[in-house]
């Protein structure tokens, strides 16, 4: 049983745009999008945030960013760069707790601000 809505998407109990996912982790696209192609990057574990990750955890899941900022990047040749950033706690801005990164492409003059 699912208990975040992040766990719901990975259990396919509610739908999303689904980016990448293998064994550890699923990317999928914001449903709030800062820029098109707005993703997060998700562990399949229920880690509420960085704090929680042990070495293996940080293993198999930050070494996907690479490989997924490439999908996003190849899906759209406007893309011409991308922020990539991760929320930890409420005081950080956090507001779902079960770990994400974000991937949000850049284009050319798109005056976004983070
Ligand atoms: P943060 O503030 O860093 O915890 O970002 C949480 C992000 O999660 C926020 O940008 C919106 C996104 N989000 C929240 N609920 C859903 C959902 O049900 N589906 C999708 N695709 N994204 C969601």
């Amino acid at each position: 049983m699912a208990d975040d809505i992040f766990d719901k998407i990975i259990a396919s109990e509610i739908p999303a745009y689904k980016v990448y996912e293998d064994e550890d982790v699923l990317a999928f696209l914001d449903l709030s999008q800062a820029n098109p192609g707005h993703t997060l990057l998700v562990p399949k574990a229920d880690v509420p945030d960085i704090f929680a990750y042990d070495d293996d955890l940080a293993q198999r899941v930050l070494t996907k960013i690479p490989k997924v900022a490439r999908a996003i990047k190849a899906s759209d040749d406007k893309i011409i760069g991308m922020n990539i950033l991760m929320n930890n706690g409420e005081a950080a801005g956090q507001s779902v707790f079960h770990s994400h990164i974000h991937l949000i492409p850049r284009y050319k003059d798109d005056g976004l601000n983070l």
